[in-house]
């Protein structure tokens, strides 16, 4: 792509509304815009990274054998009353009426409408268990929308949910999301630390929430030092393998880490000087509930002797677009934003130090080109801006390397690349400077 056709809005000064670095960065990067409090538009380059980090998110949960499905954003509300959780939502649903006079909402959720699908449709023990996930706008009227897209009112949020037999099965889906959730994390460059969580309007009573160590983090968190020295970030399993995937679980979760809400200050006493108090930002959420929304919407099917079984279940959270912040939050500097090479919106950020100069153009659109035929995304700078202004913006949209084509450079048949993350420079023959980018 080439940055004299490309959309991208940047500010040069910081935007008074943002309290918060990622709030700040995705603004001036021209990542979103804010239409009205807590909903935002996605321009096109916070949309890459959101597409990327959506993606991640797809395929571990591919992985983990759940499967994809698009639920409505716009559900009736006679379901929910249905569950209980019509009245019980209060202010935080958008009640929405139509022109029959029908009462609707926008979902905050979707334990409700998924369950009406597996129980008119599910009718026998043989077509269990079943793992069902979308990935689809939510919308909660939040009372204090803030931090950008990490407190939205309208957010992108993958969620999944687990249909099961009985309680043995029902904890295995359980562990099969705890694990993809650490994979899914750590291959954003994340490490997300699983805390014993309080389990709010979802209900039920085993719950961890996967929380993200910042200062600017909403919630207070305490957890083992010796916690965080786990590798978290390496975890393979085979998924069908129940004992070794509660293995997995039962190591990860053998510390003491807590949320505020379950947080107990004795057991914390007894670590000592190991106990750390934190902020964190909580990306994920996982909930096991039993019969909670299967029992009152009669979500049952036939066992093997003709009996009536009612399902368990368990539901599965991860705040897609609130992580394209939360991300921002873990890996940034004074110039800018730092992409993972995982979420980066592109590869490459390629820098004309003389656009308009003959030898200087043809030299980086062959570069250009190039990389491109090698399968890499590039932003390429051909702008006739200031060499200032390009390193700054680059520096500022936080692609992992920048590769630098001037006059001197094309003289000596040579490219600069940077890599953004350390600031290694390395000035290298096109050739050698172009294997190093493919790698
Ligand atoms: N039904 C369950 C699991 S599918 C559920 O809704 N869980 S949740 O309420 O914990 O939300 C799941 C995830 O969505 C959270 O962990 C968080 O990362 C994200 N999230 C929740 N509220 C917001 C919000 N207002 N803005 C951005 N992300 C949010």
């Amino acid at each position: 792509m080439r940055l004299s056709q490309y959309f991208l809005p940047t500010l040069r000064e910081n935007p008074s509304e943002a309290q918060i670095v990622s709030h700040r960065l995705m603004l001036r990067a021209g990542m979103v815009r804010q239409s009205s409090a807590g909903i935002y538009s996605w321009l096109p380059l916070g949309h890459r990274v959101l597409k990327k980090v959506e993606q991640i998110v797809r395929e571990e949960q591919d992985r983990s054998g759940a499967q994809e499905l698009l639920m409505p954003t716009i559900q009736p509300a006679e379901l929910w009353r249905e569950s209980g959780r019509y009245d019980d939502y209060g202010k935080e649903m958008l009640r929405i009426t139509d022109r029959h006079e029908r009462e609707m909402l926008y979902g905050p959720t979707n334990e409700e409408l998924i369950t009406e699908i597996v129980r008119a449709t599910v009718k026998s023990y043989r077509d269990l268990p079943k793992n069902l996930y979308h990935i689809q706008w939510k919308f909660r009227d939040e009372v204090r929308p803030r931090f950008g897209v990490m407190r939205g009112r309208e957010f992108l949020m993958k969620d999944n949910y687990s249909f099961d037999l009985d309680a043995k099965a029902a904890r295995h889906s359980y562990n099969k999301m705890f694990i993809a959730y650490l994979r899914t994390f750590a291959r954003m460059g994340l490490k997300a630390i699983p805390m014993r969580a309080d389990t709010g309007p979802i209900g039920g009573d085993l719950s961890h929430e996967f929380q993200i160590l910042a200062d600017t983090g909403e919630s207070a968190v305490f957890v083992d030092k010796s916690f965080l020295d786990v590798d978290l970030l390496n975890i393979s399993v085979d998924y069908d393998d129940q004992a070794a995937v509660q293995k997995v679980v039962d190591d990860c979760t053998r510390f003491y880490a807590a949320t505020d809400e379950k947080h107990d200050a004795e057991q914390g006493a007894k670590l000592g000087d190991r106990l750390v108090s934190a902020r964190g930002i909580e990306v994920g959420h996982i909930f096991y509930f039993g019969t909670k929304y299967s029992a009152p919407l009669k979500a049952t099917v036939a066992g093997a002797n003709g009996e009536t079984i009612t399902l368990e279940m368990g539901s599965y959270g991860i705040g897609v677009s609130r992580l394209v912040g939360a991300i921002i939050e873990a890996s940034h500097d004074a110039n800018g934003i730092i992409w993972p090479d995982s979420v980066a919106p592109f590869d490459i950020g390629l820098v004309n130090l003389r656009s308009g100069d003959a030898k200087c153009d043809a030299a980086a659109g062959e570069f250009y080109a190039r990389l491109q035929k090698a399968g890499k995304a590039v932003l390429y700078d051909d702008r006739s801006e200031s060499a200032g202004a390009k390193f700054a913006t680059m520096d500022l949209i936080g692609l992992p390397w920048q590769a630098v084509i001037g006059p001197r450079g094309v003289a000596a048949g040579k490219v600069e690349i940077k890599r953004r993350a350390t600031g290694e420079k390395l000035e290298l023959p096109t050739d050698e400077a172009l294997a190093k980018l493919i790698g």
